[in-house]
């Protein structure tokens, strides 16, 4: 089963997607989502220029020795782009060769380990009362873990908070905008969120919450501390994750659980977090490990550390990269919860997915590969529109992580 064609698709469904699409000589075809919010042409070039030339005549079988090809074969390896790219193809072999041989990748993987998989949705709002309402919206979906995200008096354009739609997006066509920020004014109010939404709903919910970054080590520490009697299922990126070391002062003061990852892209990333158990859940979904192979590597060594996996799954993570990784969240032992934000209804006609929500849980469904395709007739009808992530900046004009 030798590789005919290559082919990178970009689509822009309300938010731009990159996609590859793997054929072989059988004439089976596989999908991989390689899109970089915000950087998506700099993926689809590495693709088109330095990729898809490698791929043809390969065999869609080796998909290991493939993926051991491109990492290590470009020495440029690991870093965002490369792992996207890698991601991509990864994802597009798997798919192949479920395909082929007529099982769901799941079956692959060694088989399911569960029965669904548990997922969390994001609820947010322009204050604490929103907040819960929007909370209380989720739940009556059925909802059974959900992360509250809240705007902060004196702050505009505060992360993870959206116009109270399901989705939450946050790239805006054109050059990026410019958020204002204040760590002060937002430890101000996240523990009295937590503390309401605790004496509304009781404990019978996973509550989650998303740091984007922003504090220091120091700062999360008093927040995972204040926040330790509303038992949240985790904190999020509560300090920068390049700083793997922070994380032992940050777990040395706090029981409240923590998760990092989603800006990773091998195990080298986060080696130290898990080896040392810093963290409670790895969050690197095969969007940005290399696919399927790279994240089972991660995925691997944290089982063995005890460390549970939370993949990232924000809809800049196309249905492809959430239907591969709701294959690997059925099959591997240490599977902890799925992110999942759900996407708009014109990118759901581009990506006819067979994955399925029912009281709280995914299901990938039973098709052969993925179990998800690309209408490339509706694709072309959203051309790529230029779309960046805001900036994020202190109240005295610092540049600051957003
Ligand atoms: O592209 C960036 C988003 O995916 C990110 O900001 C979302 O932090 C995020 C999350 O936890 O989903
Ligand atoms: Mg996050």
């Amino acid at each position: 089963m030798r590789i005919t064609e290559a082919e990178v698709i970009v689509c822009s469904p309300g938010r731009n997607f990159v996609t590859l699409k793997i054929t072989t000589d059988d004439g089976v075809s596989g999908i991989g989502d390689a899109t970089l919010n915000g950087r998506e042409l700099a993926v689809a070039g590495y693709l088109t220029e330095h990729i898809v030339p490698l791929l043809i005549g390969r065999d869609a079988a080796a998909i290991e020795d493939t993926w051991q090809y491109l990492y290590h074969g470009a020495y440029w390896r690991r870093g965002p782009v490369t792992m996207s790219a890698l991601s991509a193809v990864d994802m597009a072999l798997w798919d192949i060769k479920g395909k082929a041989l007529g099982v769901p990748v799941h079956q692959l993987l060694g088989g399911p380990s569960r029965e669904a998989v548990l997922v969390y949705g994001h609820a947010n709002g322009a204050d604490i009362e929103e907040t819960v309402a929007a909370v209380g919206r989720y739940l009556a979906m059925g909802y059974r873990a959900v992360r509250a995200q809240t705007g902060v008096p004196g702050l505009r354009g505060v992360y993870g908070v959206g116009r109270g739609e399901l989705y939450y997006e946050p790239a805006e066509k054109g050059l990026p905008s410019e958020e204002r920020w204040s760590t002060e004014k937002y430890l101000n109010v996240v523990p009295e969120l937590f503390r309401v939404l605790r004496e509304t709903y009781g404990h019978d919910v996973h509550l989650l919450h998303d740091g984007h970054h922003r504090m220091t080590p120091i700062q999360a520490a008093w927040l995972g501390q204040r926040l330790e009697d509303s038992r949240l299922f985790w904190l999020e990126d509560a300090t920068p994750a390049e700083h793997q070391q922070s994380f032992r002062q940050l777990r040395s003061h706090t029981t409240t659980p923590l998760a990092v990852g989603e800006i990773f892209n091998s195990v080298h990333d986060c080696s130290t977090l898990i080896a040392e158990q810093l963290i409670d859940y790895i969050r690197t979904p095969p969007a940005r490990a290399g696919g399927i192979t790279g994240v089972r590597k991660i995925a691997g060594f944290a089982e063995v550390y005890g460390v549970r996996t939370g993949f990232h799954g924000a809809t800049d993570l196309s249905p492809v990269a959430m239907a591969a990784a709701l294959q690997v969240d059925l099959a591997i032992p240490n599977f902890g919860i799925q992110e999942y934000m759900r996407h708009t209804a014109e990118t759901d006609a581009v990506f006819p997915h067979e994955y399925t929500f029912a009281e709280g849980f995914l299901h990938p469904g039973t098709a052969a590969g993925l179990g998800v395709e690309i209408d490339e007739e509706a694709a072309a009808r959203y051309p790529y529109e230029r779309a960046y992530l805001p900036v994020n900046r202190l109240e005295d004009g610092t540049v600051h992580p957003w």
